[in-house]
């Protein structure tokens, strides 16, 4: 694996002396001043106070509402293929909480996060985004340049982290006392490839829903959308088929878990079979599956494997994700069947086969995974020693839904035993790494599971005070008001319900060890 590890040598615009643990009444640099630091590979384009009120990022539609900050803009360029813009916000120093925030990106998304930056302002911290070295979510940047790819598979995140922390330094008079990564999706594959890579990076790191496991994962969106298919490229199942089979698999296996909630604990224990809905002879109906739908959803949740070995490349996607909601991305319309072409079709067409024309069909699971798994080592984040980060007393927080389209929740779960078994057993794993499945939530957010939570609260307490998150208290909400709470708790185990108490209250849960693999009967207490 090349590691170009980023020389961040500055040349401050105060003298650099022993501030570290000072409070605040050491003076930093005027915002403006900080447009004229020398930082070896990083332009600083512009540094501005913005006046609290309103402010539209750009490219914006809508304004966001933000306390008074210093706006630093700037470009580095590690390789002379670079080009990764990045944003600092830092607030005054009264209402700096002494913290700095790293914030992920979504997608292959090459723009930077404004939104997760003003949530992070608002909390009081120093914080930071890039756009990954690329403009556009299309993944064309990587034709013919190996060097961006690798800004976005790693570099640009640890540029930005690296450079961002020194220019809170000197806006400050002092370094940040603790760093935080927060994301999702991308921003969790990010997070992973910071703790693997850059264990010094950050004191706590939030990974939701990690697209980790990037290479592989795209092989899935090749397999599933070939399933999904016919061979004329038309889809073979409408929303309204994806809902009814997300239904049939709820009436199949809430009570499963212990509970008949709406809800199914954990779906790699549910076995239903889509043929439970197989049409009449001749009846193609939205509550019915013809024989070419059933075949398609079955391979769908069994995943791609290699034809050769028979190896499972990749887990496939949990039975319940079908359809469980009215958007897109609250089903597999948005990754899997709505796509005139297979998802991150990109990564094979511009970063492993550089033919813009390459043909989906030809793909060979066998013989092109290890090609690209060799050439395209930059991209994933899959090491299941993070003995460094441990060692160094970092915490990492984890979390993936069970009904998750995008990313499958089994190769988060699957990913957190691995380094489990790595790292010695939950016990070496869980004092500073732990996983929190939610039961009944999609990609990142949503879903009709209780899903919302406060990850970064429970991680500060851990880093700042020692308390590990033995739950996460996370709620369910129709227009805006409460209407189920329930305990996360750290994998593998589960929220178990109690016997007595209303079920949509999380005091009538307590965290345990999941049910025994094959359930019999509902748990009695
Ligand atoms: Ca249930």
């Amino acid at each position: 694996m090349r590691r170009r590890m980023f020389a961040g040598v500055l040349v401050a615009a105060i003298p650099l002396m022993g501030q570290a643990a000072r409070p605040a009444a050491v003076a930093g640099t005027p915002c403006e001043n900080l447009a004229v630091l020398t930082i070896p590979d990083v332009t600083v384009h512009a540094a501005a106070m913005v006046a609290a009120g309103s402010f539209t990022p750009p490219g914006a539609q809508a304004a966001l509402t933000l306390p008074a900050f210093c706006r630093v803009e700037a470009t580095a360029r590690p390789t002379g293929d670079s080009e990764i813009r990045f944003e600092v916000w830092i607030p005054p120093v009264d209402a700096w909480n002494g913290k700095f925030q790293g914030v992920g990106n979504g997608g292959y998304q090459g723009s930077i996060s404004y939104g997760a930056m003003a949530a992070a302002l608002r909390r009081g911290y120093a914080t930071a985004s890039t756009d990954t070295g690329h403009t556009g979510d299309d993944m064309k940047f990587g034709q013919g340049h190996p060097e961006k790819v690798i800004d976005y598979g790693w570099r640009a995140i640890h540029v930005m982290t690296d450079t961002a922390k020194l220019i809170v330094r000197n806006a400050q008079g002092r370094f940040a006392e603790k760093s935080y990564f927060v994301g999702c999706s991308a921003g969790g594959h990010q997070a992973m490839s910071e703790v693997q890579r850059f264990p010094e990076d950050y004191d706590g790191v939030i990974a939701g829903a990690p697209a980790h496991n990037r290479i592989r994962q795209a092989f899935g969106f090749m397999w599933s959308w070939t399933a999904t298919h016919g061979a004329d490229g038309k889809p073979l199942l409408t929303q309204a088929k994806l809902a009814t089979v997300s239904k049939a698999v709820v009436e199949a296996c809430d009570a499963g878990d212990g509970l008949k909630d709406g809800l199914v604990g954990d779906p790699r224990k549910c076995a239903f079979d889509p043929a439970k809905l197989a049409c009449g002879t001749g009846a193609d109906e939205a509550t019915c599956l013809t024989a070419p739908q059933v075949e398609a959803i079955r391979k769908v949740y069994a995943g791609a494997k290699n034809p050769r070995t028979g190896e499972q490349i990749y887990t496939g996607w949990p039975r319940g994700s079908e359809g469980f909601g009215d958007t897109a991305l609250a089903g597999w319309r948005q990754y899997l069947t709505d796509p005139g072409e297979p998802a991150r079709i990109g990564l094979f067409r511009y970063f492993l086969f550089h033919d813009p024309n390459w043909d989906a069909r030809t793909l060979d699971y066998d013989r092109d995974l290890a090609y690209a798994e060799e050439r395209l080592s930059d991209l994933p984040a899959v090491s299941r020693d993070l003995s460094a980060f441990k060692k160094r007393g970092s915490k990492l927080l984890m979390y993936g839904g069970w009904l998750d389209p995008v990313v499958p929740p089994q190769d988060t779960a699957a990913y957190y035993e691995a380094v489990a078994k790595t790292m010695g057993g939950y016990d070496k794993t869980r004092d500073f790494f732990r996983l929190f499945m939610v039961s009944g939530m999609g990609h990142c957010f949503g879903g009709p599971g209780p899903n919302q939570f406060d990850a970064l609260t429970a991680l500060e307490q851990w880093v700042e005070k020692g308390v590990a998150p033995d739950t996460l208290l996370a709620s369910h909400s129709t227009n805006g008001k409460v209407d189920r709470t329930r305990p996360l708790c750290p994998y593998p185990q589960v929220a178990r319900y109690k016997g007595t108490g209303s079920i949509d209250e999380a005091t009538s849960f307590t965290c345990a060890a999941p049910p025994a693999a094959a359930p019999r009967k509902p748990a009695r207490e």
